[in-house]
């Protein structure tokens, strides 16, 4: 590709281009080479939490074919691979003892991506707690940030020298309000009272990690923080759906923006988080600047728009209506220009340097044709015109490095179990075989030409 085109592409040079996983979606070898249990290993054995039954014991089996799973990117002109490290197998009691094993794993991993010109972008949390530290609290205690900040240096004193791009945690207000409020991920609790303790502890961990990360590695480090940020919207002017769709969007998104870049919760979302039982005892003195320590980098994960409106009853709580518009398997609107707004739209306001687009992706029902390829034209299409909202984005100035798109094979998708796909490869479970789907296909040109590929929309 020559200069011009580089430019032509309307995505700068050196953007990067990758897929993202998470351990526990695709590793399997839930209990091999001294790794302990993790909060969503304990979840999955529990009857009734995940559709069929389904549990992370096997998944992609990537513990045992990651070597292949490189191969693969490499195919596909990736040259960056953003991936979770499971924290019970480093640590499996959590915090102290480190199971060299588990550490040599990510080790092996990650110099195997290094060999193929893959950059390694490593995600310190990405939901699956060590279940020794959920039998003390979990995130409602604080001593778990401690922990966590364990994590982080044992981590980065042994990867800090390979591993540049460091993500502490993925997609907080999930794991508080999925994990804590509707007891649809692990831990499975039901106590919105647990939203703030919960989320702030999450924050101080941030905090804590940051600091420890870059206190520990050998050489000058990136981290930053992933974040869920849709765009959601009141269903009509009405006053109760517009106050609704702001505390839905506070509560999930804008309380760690705030917290992060602007060292305070927002005043009515603490007020209500208040109301619903947690207590703002759990705010030390310190932990706004800690929260807020600078980092290098903002992800954001984008699937869709939610549209809110106040429910009934005489404390009205925010309900997502379902939109009429094209859904995903998921249910989840599609949305391209909502990339664009959010990604214009957060960096205005927080300025976070340099953000990347750390998930974007689709699931729909997938199948193996006679001819043992898999069409799916629908998740080409997704992908392509959140690419070009993306390049819009750069356009109008967004300081945009690199795209991951959700994911790189189909997988563990959480209380849905393996049914919804969302990989670029397929994945077939009976046998573990991988087969490059036609988006797979498209997003290697993408890659390979710099978005140069990429039509007018
Ligand atoms: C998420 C998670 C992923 C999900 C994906 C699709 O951040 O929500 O990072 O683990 O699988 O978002 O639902």
């Amino acid at each position: 590709m020559n200069g011009q085109q580089r430019m032509a592409s309307g995505f700068p040079e050196g953007f990067l281009w990758g897929t993202a996983t998470a351990a526990y979606q695709i590793e399997g070898a839930h209990t091999e080479d001294g790794k302990g249990e993790s909060i969503w290993d304990r979840f999955t054995h529990t009857p009734g939490t995940i559709e069929r039954g389904e549990t992370g014991d096997v998944a992609a089996d990537h513990y045992h074919r990651w070597q292949d799973d490189l191969d693969l990117m490499s195919r596909l002109n990736l040259n960056a691979y953003r991936f979770s490290v499971a924290w019970p197998r480093i640590l499996p009691d959590g915090y102290g003892r480190v199971n060299e094993a588990g550490l040599d794993f990510y080790s092996r991993l990650v110099d195997g991506m290094l060999a193929r010109g893959i950059e390694p972008f490593l995600t310190l949390y990405h939901w699956d707690l060590p279940q020794a530290l959920q039998d003390r609290g979990g995130w409602a205690n604080r001593d778990t940030a401690k922990a966590f900040a364990d994590l982080a240096a044992t981590a980065a004193r042994r990867l800090g020298d390979r591993v540049s791009h460091w993500i502490t945690l993925n997609e907080p207000g999930v794991a508080s309000v999925l994990g804590h409020v509707t007891g649809e991920h692990a831990p499975g609790a039901h106590e919105p009272g647990l939203i703030l303790p919960v989320s702030h502890h999450l924050l101080v961990s941030h905090g804590m990690a940051t600091q420890a990360i870059r206190a520990e590695s050998p050489r000058p480090m990136s981290v930053g923080i992933t974040l869920n940020t849709g765009v959601v919207e009141p269903a009509s002017d009405r006053e109760d759906d517009v106050v609704a769709a702001r505390l839905f969007e506070g509560v999930w998104q804008s309380m760690f923006l705030e917290a992060l870049y602007r060292k305070a919760y927002p005043d009515e979302i603490l007020t209500v988080l208040q109301m619903i039982g947690g207590s703002a005892d759990v705010i030390l003195p310190g932990d706004m600047e800690l929260i807020a320590t600078p980092t290098d980098f903002l992800g954001v994960n984008y699937y869709t728009r939610m549209i809110i409106r106040a429910g009934a009853g005489s404390t009205p709580l925010p309900e997502i209506v379902t939109p009429g518009g094209p859904l995903t398997e998921m249910g989840w609107e599609v949305y391209p220009q909502g990339l664009r707004d959010l990604l214009i739209r957060v960096s205005a306001t927080y300025k976070p340097g340099v953000m990347y687009v750390t998930e974007n992706g689709a699931a729909y029902p997938d199948m193996l044709n006679e001819r043992g390829e898999v069409a799916d034209p629908d998740r080409l299409r997704y992908l392509e015109r959140h690419f070009l909202a993306a390049r819009e984005a750069i356009q109008a100035g967004v300081p945009l490095k690199g795209y991951f798109v959700w994911s790189f094979m189909d997988n563990f998708e959480w209380a849905k179990g393996y049914r919804p796909r969302f990989g670029v490869v397929y994945t077939d479970f009976p046998t573990q075989r991988r087969i490059v789907k036609e988006s797979g296909r498209f997003l290697a040109e993408i890659a390979a030409t710099n978005g140069a590929a990429l039509g007018e929309e």
